[in-house]
């Protein structure tokens, strides 16, 4: 057999070959968090030119999964009324109460208002089913409604003592939740 004859030609490379190049994948980093309530997906346009010109593009799309937020509740500061006299929660006397969620749309949520040594009556029923054997002008009432319902129960919602109850400790607890979380209205 002859004798091969070879020789090294050296390359002059600016950057890494291209099999180095391809497998360093390329990442994005969003500079804020995906909120699903503000954006549900999002479209990305990727497109590649070499050095000829010729391009390749490729569209796909990043879909958002909801999750789910709780509820907030909106509650006035330490209130005080006179003995055997009507306390009214309302935006007319700037302690109003309120809940919202941002994803529970016409889903059920479940409020829960409870007070010692007084009664609690709201100001609408519309809409709003009583649960855990409480009703409407007692010291505990827990209802599954809308937002919407809620609210509007909750505009103009009067507290008021037992007969001749004072006291400077007196409170009320109340407690919102989304009944989606657990399955579905109850
Ligand atoms: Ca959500
Ligand atoms: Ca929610």
């Amino acid at each position: 057999m002859a004798p091969i004859n070879a020789r090294v030609i050296p390359v002059k490379r600016s950057s890494p070959p291209l099999s180095h190049r391809a497998r360093q994948k390329p990442s994005r980093k969003t500079a804020a968090a995906f909120d699903f309530e503000t954006k549900s997906s999002y479209s990305i346009r990727v497109r590649t030119t070499d050095a000829g010109s010729l391009t390749f593009e490729k569209v796909f799309t990043i879909a958002v999964t909801n999750v789910n937020e709780a509820p907030v509740n909106t509650f006035p500061s330490a209130q005080t009324v006179n003995e055997d006299t009507d306390l009214t929660f309302s935006s007319g006397t700037g302690n109003a109460l309120s809940v919202a969620d941002v994803d529970a749309g016409a889903s059920a949520v479940k409020l829960s208002l409870d007070v010692a040594h007084g009664i609690l009556t709201l100001a609408s029923t519309t809409g709003l089913t009583f649960v855990d054997g409480t009703a409407n002008g007692t010291g505990s009432v827990h209802v599954t409604g809308t937002i919407s319902n809620i609210n509007t129960a909750l505009a103009g919602l009067k507290y008021k003592g037992t007969p001749n109850w004072n006291s400077s400790r007196g409170s009320a607890h109340a407690l919102t939740r989304e009944e989606r979380a657990r399955g579905g209205p109850v």
